[in-house]
């Protein structure tokens, strides 16, 4: 593994996790029934917030490796959202490396956890025999935004991560020779499984940025060292644009270190045809168009070898189940347009402390994913995602967010008597969240001042990019604001 903090081999990150397990067991420790000095957390949540890097992943498994389970934290996170997920995951131990550890060490005592930073776990504590882990025992709770209230923490066992990675290891020929470049954030499925747990599962190197950077990325991209890549729509974006401003010489390098590269991979949001194809000309690789959600891993997936088909999203991984119904839950024919569902081993167990929440999500075994999709004739079974069953979800950056929880906060600001978020469409980020606002009286709002007090409240994601004042909000003859009206304002701006 190759990160900011060193270069390192797997026998030493056996070892770092294990002294993180025993740091995390300290305390916790009593006698197992063959004598041996013990521990287990029993579940017990570990959040911790760890920029990408060798220690990130030491500490990953170390709780794995203990018997709790790892809430990974957002680095971009105001406190607001960062104390949310705490609480809600019900953390009783809060990992922070040194950058984090201001804002985490007052958060973890308003909440009454214990906090150890990244240089206390991985010192070590005494040595003591690891728990055996079920594969049935909770891993990972990752938060997800829906149409339903605040993020929900998708809980995820052993098992299941085990199936996400072994789909994906399967499908896309992963290799102990394999080279991996991770730019993405680690508090998510795209980073934490397609990324990290593939890479880790087949003893690959896994070298990790703490954050995408086009500059360093294009320069790892261009070393020929580099095999597996995996970005979102907008990363590939963004690497367009600096392709396009480089000089000549430069292009040429970096094109032809990215033609070295067995796999680049496109997913977490709809990849433009139009990037598809510029990325094609630009480093000869058609990439790889996936599909997939925090609640189920990868569903759907263009094939490694044989054709990929732009603007499609593939056929069924290696043990994932899918099916497109209509509203009563009927199996649609070919042709016709139907909501995803998904059933198999790599599907989420539950929400966090949600049962009617998890129960809504499912219907007779089957996840409903929200998405629709149709698959068109002679296309060999590939689908096609044409949108979702609802408004209020927004994919921004690759990043989903949920309109209803960004009006509830924005409510609460002095000057907005009602306001309604709606995702716009946007060539870089896939949507852009933006807010049309109806003010109290006398009350005046730019979107500077709305964008700077928001972002001490929502992650930065959620932040509204664009305003429209409006003296009343449209509605239908239900009292419903009409969504799409509202994006229309934007639109012709
Ligand atoms: C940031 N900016 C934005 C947005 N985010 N503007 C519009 N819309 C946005 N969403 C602005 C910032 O305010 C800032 O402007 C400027 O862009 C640069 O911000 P910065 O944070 O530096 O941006 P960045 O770091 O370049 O972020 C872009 C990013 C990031 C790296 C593409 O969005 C990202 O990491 N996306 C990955 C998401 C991901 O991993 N999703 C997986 C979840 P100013 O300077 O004026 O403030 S989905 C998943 O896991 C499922 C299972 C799946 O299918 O994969
Ligand atoms: P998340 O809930 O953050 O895991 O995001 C999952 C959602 O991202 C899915 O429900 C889809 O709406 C969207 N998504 C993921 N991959 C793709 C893709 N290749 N094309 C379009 N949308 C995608």
């Amino acid at each position: 593994m190759v990160a900011v903090d060193g270069t390192f081999t797997y026998a030493q990150l056996d070892d770092a996790s294990r002294r993180v397990a025993a740091t995390l067991l300290a305390g916790t420790a009593r006698q197992d029934p063959d004598g041996q000095p013990g521990g287990d957390l029993l579940e017990a949540r570990v959040a911790f917030l760890v920029a990408g890097s060798f220690a990130h992943v030491a500490v990953q498994r170390g709780i794995w490796r203990a018997g709790g389970v790892a809430v990974p934290l957002a680095l971009s996170y105001p406190s607001a959202e960062l104390e949310y997920v705490i609480r809600d995951s019900g953390a009783s131990i809060v990992v922070a490396d040194p950058v984090s550890e201001a804002v985490l060490v007052t958060l973890a005592a308003t909440a009454g956890t214990r906090f150890l930073t990244t240089k206390d776990v991985l010192a070590g504590g005494p040595v003591v025999a690891l728990p055996f882990l079920g594969a049935t025992r909770p891993a990972m709770i990752v938060y997800t935004s829906g149409t339903t209230g605040r993020p929900k923490g998708v809980v995820t066992t052993h098992a299941i991560i085990g199936a996400q990675v072994a789909a994906l290891v399967e499908a896309w020929g992963w290799r102990p020779s394999d080279r991996l470049l991770l730019v993405l954030p680690l508090h998510h499925v795209h980073g934490i499984i397609n990324g990290l747990g593939c890479a880790l599962a087949v003893r690959a190197t896994c070298e990790i940025l703490p954050a995408f950077d086009v500059a360093t990325t294009w320069a790892r991209l261009a070393s020929g060292e580099i095999t597996v890549f995996t970005a979102v729509p907008t990363m590939y974006h963004k690497l367009i644009a600096a392709w396009d401003a480089a000089p000549a010489g430069v292009r040429r390098t970096w094109s032809d270190g990215a033609r070295t590269l067995r796999l680049m991979m496109s997913g977490s949001a709809a990849l433009p045809v139009r990037t598809l194809e510029r990325w094609r000309e630009i480093t000869g690789h058609t990439l790889l168009e996936r599909y997939g959600m925090t609640e189920i891993g990868m569903a759907l997936a263009n094939p490694l070898e044989g054709e990929r088909r732009p603007g499609l999203v593939g056929t069924p991984l290696p043990g994932v189940e899918v099916r497109l119904v209509d509203e009563q839950g009927a199996v649609v024919p070919q042709d016709t347009a139907g909501e995803l569902e998904v059933r198999g081993p790599a599907v989420f167990r539950e929400y966090w402390q949600r049962p009617e929440e998890t129960r809504a999500a499912f219907r007779d075994g089957w996840f409903r994913t929200g998405d629709v999709a149709v698959v068109e004739e002679g296309t060999g079974g590939a689908y096609r995602l044409l949108g979702r069953t609802s408004v209020d979800i927004i994919k921004t950056g690759g990043f989903k967010v949920s309109a209803l929880e960004i009006e509830e906060v924005l409510r609460s600001h002095p000057a907005i008597a009602e306001c309604a978020v709606v995702g716009v469409p946007d060539a870089e980020w896939g949507e852009r969240v933006s807010a049309a606002v109806e003010l109290r009286q006398g009350a005046t709002l730019s979107l500077d001042d709305l964008q700077r007090w928001a972002k001490a409240r929502l992650a930065p994601c959620k932040v509204p990019r664009g305003l429209h004042i409006v003296d009343l909000l449209p509605k239908n003859a239900m009292g419903k604001v009409m969504k799409p009206v509202i994006a229309g304002l934007f639109s012709c701006e």
